[in-house]
């Protein structure tokens, strides 16, 4: 699999999971749903505290992915894909310095028990608000924990997200971390 081939496959995955109501464009609503089902998930309320900010930071990336995109109500796949290549793929400097607040806050609503570890259940709760199936959740598990038990800190859950986000090797587990499938 060549560069391009590999990039357009790991955000195109990461584009069915972002369209939240499967309309084949990522729309507000379906940012909106997605912060708000992974509070649901993990018991926080969506109107106040890190659930609050966690709504307000999707609705942003929301809104600054479609202005990247030029696609202020709805983005499709292709333009999705081209915006990520061009904004994150090989620049890790852009994911810490435009998204790393977005995935701090996922990981404060997910920790349930604020351990500050993501095991297994957060985790999947995590996937879950995006409606990703069980199997392929428990798969990213297995990819992210290969010796067993998953314990995330919040530095392992961003460098994962690096990885997916701007990482070229398909090898990476964070390349799987929004499920196999
Ligand atoms: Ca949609």
């Amino acid at each position: 699999m060549d560069l391009n081939e590999f990039l357009e496959d790991k955000y195109g995955r990461r584009f069915v999971t972002l369209d939240v109501n499967g309309s084949g464009l990522l729309e507000p609503e379906d940012y909106e749903e997605a912060a708000t089902r992974m509070c649901a998930l993990s018991g926080t309320r969506p109107d106040l505290g890190s659930g609050r900010r966690l709504v307000e930071a999707y609705r942003a990336a929301h809104r600054s992915l479609a202005r990247a995109a030029g696609a202020p109500y709805g983005i499709g796949r292709k333009e999705f894909t081209a915006v990520m290549c061009d904004r994150l793929a090989g620049r890790p400097e852009a994911f810490d310095h435009g998204m790393a607040a977005v995935g701090e806050l996922v990981f404060e609503v997910c920790d349930i028990d604020r351990d500050g570890f993501l095991d297994e259940r957060d985790y999947c709760r995590f996937l879950a608000g995006y409606g990703v199936p069980r199997d392929a959740a428990l798969e990213a598990v297995r990819r992210l924990a290969p010796t067993g038990r998953l314990r995330l800190g919040r530095e392992e859950f961003l460098a994962h997200s690096r990885d997916f986000y701007c990482g070229t090797d398909p090898a990476a587990p964070g390349t799987w971390m929004f499920g196999v499938f």
